[in-house]
Parts: structure tokens; sequence; C-alpha cells
């Protein structure tokens, strides 16, 4: 049965520099109270950069660690090798990065880390765009949203490629946990977040990080909107425990995909024909995803 509490700890304060409704800053909370005071944060240049860091203040009541960009993955090893080095124990080293500097710049410095079996946790806090920068495309941007850089003018009709598949990228480096998680669910959340703590190797989490400014809506839906996306199968919640796949929330009929679409300014401009087709995406991707689990199952038994 899921766990109906989250830790009360806080380790994170008030008044910090993040928009209302910021999907991201609601995910850093609730990632370091699971994860406890023990923790080094290593940030690259994004949204949380500038609501944790605007000197001389500090959003956080763990060390933090500002890195270049592209260097999150780098730097993570490094944080561990110098704890190891001191003799450090029981403390925990996270990556927090946005997709940009994940799926994009830091891709090569994610995958040194994976590879080379890094004790630590990195963190792709997804708001599906160069956030910081002015709503920029980026790796994690939808097919057919409206970013800045993926105009909607004359035959210009939002982004024209699709999503990258972190989650698969990542998988295909055998870390010892990978899950997907989103704020809207903050049991399901913690206890993610409590499994991989507890696990020595690399760990990914992907978080779903809806951007009030972003994506065009109101602060105020935040939550809700997080909800339609892992209910209409958008973005499905599951973990993978040493390369098995389990599906952590399933409601029976997914809703329709428009309900989350139509909630949203970045997606008003797509027709009939285009939600029908990202209707048929995400039902396939879901089906595909049942599959894997079901086969898993099957050979752990
Ligand atoms: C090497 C380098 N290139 C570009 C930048 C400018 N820059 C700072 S933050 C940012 C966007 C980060 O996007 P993302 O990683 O998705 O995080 P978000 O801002 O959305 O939270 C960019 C392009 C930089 N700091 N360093
Ligand atoms: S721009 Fe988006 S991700 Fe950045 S602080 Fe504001 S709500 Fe959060
Ligand atoms: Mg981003």
């Amino acid at each position: 049965m899921a766990k109906l509490t989250i830790p009360a700890q806080e380790l994170m304060y008030g008044g910090h520099a993040a928009c209302p409704g910021c999907g991201a800053a609601l995910a850093m909370r609730l990632l370091l109270k699971g994860l406890g005071p023990r923790t080094i944060v290593s940030l690259p240049a994004c949204c949380w950069t500038v609501i944790a860091t605007p000197y001389p203040t500090t959003a956080l009541r763990v060390n933090i660690l500002d890195n270049p960009f592209e260097a999150t993955g780098a730097s993570i090893s490094g944080l561990r090798a110098a704890v190891d080095v001191l003799g450090l124990k029981d403390v925990h080293i996270v990556g927090f990065a946005g997709d940009g500097g994940t799926a994009d710049i830091g891709l090569q410095a994610l995958s040194g880390m994976l590879e080379r079996r890094t004790n630590a946790i990195y963190v792709m806090y997804d708001n599906e765009a160069y956030m910081n920068t002015g709503i920029q495309r980026s790796g994690e941007t939808p097919w057919g949203a409206w970013t800045t850089t993926t105009p909607v003018r004359g035959s210009l009709h939002g982004k024209p490629e699709a999503k990258k598949d972190m989650m698969g990228i990542v998988l295909a480096h055998h870390p010892v946990y990978a899950a997907t998680v989103n704020p809207s669910f903050p049991e399901d959340f913690d206890r993610k977040v409590e499994r991989a703590r507890d696990l020595v190797g690399p760990r990914f989490f992907h978080i779903f990080a809806p951007c009030p400014p972003g994506w065009r809506f109101d602060s105020a839906q935040t939550i809700a909107l997080g909800r339609l996306a892992t209910d209409t199968g958008v973005f499905p919640l599951y973990e993978v425990v040493d390369g098995r796949l389990h599906i952590t929330r399933k409601t029976g009929e997914l809703k329709p995909v428009a309900e989350y679409l139509t909630a949203q300014g970045r997606f008003r401009h797509l027709t009939q024909e285009d939600v029908e087709q990202i209707q048929t995406q995400v039902r396939t991707d879901w089906e595909r995803l049942l599959k894997r689990e079901r086969e898993d199952l099957s050979l752990a038994h």
C-alpha cells in the first residue's frame, strides 16, 4: 500500500527566487525531504542556480556546488571521489540539472558518470525547454510545442522533432536505479527517493516540472496539470531496479490527452489532427511500457 506521509523536515528556505507554481521548486523540496541534510547538490546553469543562489543568499540548507552548464555528471563524479578521500560517511551526492543541461549539452558528462558507476544521484528536472534564458526549445521539448525558437507562424507549427527518450538513454547504461517522478504525486515521489537513497551506484530521476510562464498556464494549476500529465499517459510513473521495470501508477483507462494539451497555451495552435497524432503516440508508448513490465515480471519468476 502507498505510504501516505512524507518527511516533515524542510531543507529549503521560503522566499526563494522561483516563479509562483514552479514545478522544479517543488521537486527540490521533495527530493531533499527524502535525502536529508547530509546532501551535497551540484547545480549547473539553469533556473535552479537562480532560484538557489542569488548572492549572498541561499535557498537550501545543504551545501551547493555551482558547476559549468555541461559538467553536472563530471562534477558529481569529482564530488564523490573527494568525499571518499576525506572518509566522509553517509553523504548523498546529487546532480540537479535541467533538461537542456542533461539531454543536450550535458549528455556526454552524464553518460561518463553512469559508465564509471559513480555512486551518486543524477536528477533531470524536466520543464521541457531552456527556461532560464527565455523558453528556447530543448531535446526534451515535446513535438508540436511552441517555444521562442519553435514559433507558430506561417508554415512554422511548433517543434517539428519528437521529445528525446532520456529514460531509454539512461537505461542503456544499466544504472542501479532509475525512475520517473512527478511532484503532483508526493507519496510516490518520496517512496522512490527513499529507495534510491539507500542504494549504492549510479541512480537517475526524471522529474516532471511544470513551468507556468514557459508552458502558458495559470500558476495555481501546477498540481492539477501534473496529475493530468500522468493520468493521460503523457508522463507515466515507473521505476527500474536492476533492470526490472515496474509501473507505480495505473488508473485503468487513460484520460484523453486533449485534456492535458488544451490546459496549456504552448499547444493552443494544435489542430484536431495533431491532437489525434499525439494521442496515438501516447497510447503506443503506454502499451510498450505495459509490455516491458509484463516481460520483466515473467523474468523475475
Ligand atoms: C556553456 C554555456 N552555454 C550557454 C549558457 C547559457 N545558459 C544558462 S542557463 C541556460 C538554459 C538552461 O536550460 P535547462 O537546462 O533546461 O534549465 P532551465 O533553465 O530550464 O531550468 C543556458 C542556455 C551557459 N551558462 N553556459
Ligand atoms: S521559469 Fe519556469 S522553471 Fe524557471 S523558475 Fe519560473 S516556473 Fe520555475
Ligand atoms: Mg529546462
